[in-house]
C-alpha cells in the first residue's frame, strides 16, 4: 500500500551534505549514526546507537532523571514521586508527557496531579540538601499519608553527594511506609535510557512479588512498555477486555504500586515498547517463569496480529474465535476511514524522529494511508531497536543493564500457574507465531530513505531543506523550528492535544489527524506579508 514517490533525493548525497558542515572528528563520529538505505537489500545494515552525544551538538535527547522520573515512574498514581533538586526538573517532568490515569474512585490515591520537589536553592548546594529532603518527606507524609514515597536525584544531588538512599532508609524506618530512592542524576549514562533501567530495576527489586493474590481471570497478562499517553492504554485495555483478556498490570501507564506488587501472578507478558522495558520482561521470565512476547497496538495490522499472538499463546479455541470476531468488527470502520482519507494523503511523505520505539511503530499507520517515510531515527534507542532481535543474534540484549546478581534471582519460580516451557514456545513459533521476534526499524525503511540516530538541529534543517517532507513528526523541541519551515509538525511524544492513537479506535483518530494536518491550508500563509510585497515594509517603516 505504498504511495507514489514524489522525491528523488539520494540519501548518500544528504549524508554528505550533513557531514560537510562538521569538523573532521565530529563528522567521523556522526557518520556512524547516519545510515542511507540505498538499496532494497537491507541485511547487514547497521546504525551506530546508544553513544554519547558530541558536546556542542544540539541533541533532542532527554536525561537519565527524565527517563526514571518522568517516563517510568511518572504514570504511577499511588506513590508520591519527590524530586530532590531545583524546581525546574520537577516542573518540566510533571505530566508534560500527557500520561493519563483513571483512579477507580474519587477517594483512591492519585498524586499525579501534584508536583513534589525539594526546590533546592544555592545554600542547599553549598551546605547539603539532606535535611531539606527529610523535611519534604515528612511534610508530604503529614499531608497525604501515602503508602509509598520515592526520591529522584537530579544532577546537583550527585555532584554534592547527598545520600538519598540513607535518607530513604531513615525515613522508611521512622514513618513505616515504603520509601526508596533513585540515583538517577541527569548526567548519568548517555540518555534517558539509563533512567529507564534504574527505575525498572528498583521496582523489580522493591515492589514486584510483594503480593501473591491471584486475579480470578482465565487469561491474564501484563502489558509492558505502554505508558497511556493520550489515553492509548485505556483503549488497549478496552480492546483486550472485549476479547476476554484481563490486565494484571501495565508498566507503567495508568498504573499503581499494588499492580506492580502482584504482576508476577500473570500468565504472559506482552511487550509493547521494547526499548524501555525489555530487560524487565527478561527478569520476570528468569525469576517467575513468565514468558514474554513482542506486541504493538499501533496500526490496525499490528493490533490484529498482536491479539492473534496472545490468543495463540493460550491455545484456547474460544479465545481464538472471540479475537477473530473482535478483529472483524473493529477492522470494518478502520477500513472505511482509510478509504475516506487515502485519496487526500496518498503519495505524501513523512519524517519521524522519536524516542526509542515510536519512530518505527508509527510507520505502519502512515503506510496504510499511502504515505512514505523518507527519514526516521530514534533519539536514544540501542542497536537492537534498529537491527532487530532475531536478525542479528550477536547483539547481546542489554546485558549491561540487567542486574541479575543484585536481584538474587532464583530461576523458574512457577508457583502461580503452569506456564509454557521454552520447547512449547518454540513449537508455537513453528506454527507461525514468532513470539519474541522483533524486527526493529531497518526493515520498515524503503530504498532511498535515510536513518539518523540522535538527530541534531543542523541535521533536521538539512533534511527538511533537501527532502521537503509533507509532515514532520518529533517532539516539543523541534516543533516550532519545523513549523517555521512551513511544514506541519505532529508531536509523536505527547500527541499535541490529541490521541489516543493506539488500537483500532486510535488508528481512526490518527488517520483523521494526519488528513487534517496535511490538507490544512494554513501553511500557505506562512510567508510574512512583506516577503510577498516588499513595498509594505517601506509603508510601515516610520523611522
Ligand atoms: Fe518507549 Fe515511550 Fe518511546 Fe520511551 Fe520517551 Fe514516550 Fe518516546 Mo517520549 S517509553 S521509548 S522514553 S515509547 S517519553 S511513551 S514518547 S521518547 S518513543
Ligand atoms: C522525555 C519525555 C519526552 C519528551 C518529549 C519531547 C516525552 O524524554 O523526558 O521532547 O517533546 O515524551 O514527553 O520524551
Amino acid at each position: 500500500m505504498t504511495g507514489e514517490r514524489t522525491h528523488t533525493v539520494n540519501p548518500e548525497e544528504i549524508k554528505k551534505e550533513i557531514l560537510a558542515k562538521y569538523p573532521p572528528k565530529v563528522a567521523r563520529k556522526r557518520a556512524k549514526q547516519i545510515t542511507p538505505v540505498s538499496s532494497d537489500e537491507k541485511d547487514g545494515l547497521k546504525v551506530g546507537a546508544n553513544v554519547r552525544t558530541v558536546p556542542g551538538i544540539i541533541t533532542q535527547r532527554g536525561c537519565c532523571y527524565a527517563g526514571c522520573k518522568g517516563v517510568i515512574m511518572g504514570p504511577t498514581r499511588d506513590i508520591i514521586n519527590l524530586t530532590h533538586g531545583p524546581i525546574g526538573c520537577g516542573f518540566y517532568s510533571w505530566l508534560t508527557r500527557r500520561n493519563q490515569t483513571r483512579p477507580p474512585s474519587d477517594d483512591a490515591d492519585n498524586y499525579m496531579t501534584y508536583c513534589f520537589s525539594t526546590d533546592m536553592q544555592d545554600q542547599d548546594i553549598v551546605f547539603g540538601g539532606e535535611k531539606k529532603l527529610k523535611a519534604a518527606i515528612q511534610e508530604a507524609y503529614d499531608i497525604f499519608k501515602p503508602k509509598s514515597i520515592s526520591i529522584f536525584s537530579t544532577c546537583p544531588v550527585g555532584l554534592i553527594g547527598d545520600d538519598v538512599h540513607a535518607v530513604a532508609r531513615e525515613m522508611k524506618e521512622k514513618l513505616g511506609i515504603n520509601i526508596f530512592g533513585f540515583s538517577c542524576e541527569g548526567y548519568k549514562g548517555v540518555s534517558q535510557s539509563a533512567g529507564h533501567h534504574i527505575a525498572n530495576n528498583a521496582i523489580f527489586t522493591h515492589v514486584v512479588g510483594l503480593d501473591d493474590t491471584v486475579m480470578d481471570a482465565k487469561f491474564k497478562i501484563n502489558l509492558l512498555g505502554e505508558y497511556n499517553i493520550g489515553g492509548d492504554g485505556f483503549v488497549i485495555e478496552e480492546l483486550l477486555n472485549k476479547c476476554g483478556i484481563e490486565l494484571v498490570s501495565t508498566f507503567s501507564g495508568n498504573s499503581t504500586m499494588d499492580q506492580f506488587a502482584n504482576c508476577h501472578t500473570a500468565d504472559l507478558n506482552a511487550v509493547m515498547c521494547h526499548r524501555s522495558i525489555n530487560y524487565v520482561a527478561d527478569m520476570l521470565e528468569t525469576k517467575y517463569g513468565i514468558p514474554w512476547i513482542k506486541v504493538s497496538f499501533l496500526g490496525p495490522t499490528s493490533t490484529a496480529s498482536s491479539l492473534r499472538k496472545i490468543a495463540a499463546y493460550f491455545e484456547d479455541q474460544e479465545l481464538i474465535d472471540r479475537v477473530e470476531a473482535v478483529i472483524a468488527e473493529e477492522m470494518a470502520p478502520v477500513e472505511a476511514k482509510i478509504k475516506e482519507v487515502k485519496p487526500r494523503c496518498e503519495g505524501k511523505t513523512a519524517m519521524m524522529f522519536v524516542g526509542g520505539s515510536r519512530a518505527h511503530h508509527y510507520q505502519e499507520l502512515f503506510r496504510d494511508i499511502g504515505m512514505t517515510v523518507l527519514s526516521a531515527g530514534y533519539e536514544f534507542a540501542h542497536r537492537d531497536d534498529y537491527e532487530g532481535r532475531h536478525v542479528i543474534p550477536d547483539i547481546k540484549i542489554d546485558a549491561d543493564s540487567r542486574n541479575i546478581e543484585e536481584l538474587e534471582i532464583e530461576p523458574d519460580d512457577t508457583r502461580y500457574n503452569p506456564r509454557k516451557t521454552e520447547e512449547e514456545m518454540k513449537a508455537l513459533e513453528e506454527k507461525g507465531y514468532p513470539f519474541k521476534a522483533y524486527d526493529g526499524m531497518i526493515p520498515e525503511m524503503e530504498k532511498g530513505s535515510l536513518i539518523i540516530d540522535d538527530i541534531s538541529q543542523h541535521e533536521t534543517e538539512t533534511l527538511i531543506a533537501m527532502y521537503k517532507p509533507d509532515i514532520f513528526c518529533a517532539g516539543i523541541k523541534e516543533k516550532y523550528a519545523v513549523q517555521k519551515h512551513g511544514i506541519p509538525m505532529k508531536q509523536l511524544h505527547s500527541y499535541d492535544t490529541g490521541g489516543p492513537y493506539a488500537s483500532f479506535e486510535g488508528a481512526i483518530n490518527f488517520f483523521d489527524e494526519i488528513d487534517r494536518m496535511l490538507n490544512a491550508n494554513i501553511w500557505q500563509y506562512l510567508e510574512a506579508p512583506w516577503q510577498k510585497n516588499p513595498e509594505l515594509s517601506a509603508k510601515y517603516n516610520w523611522e
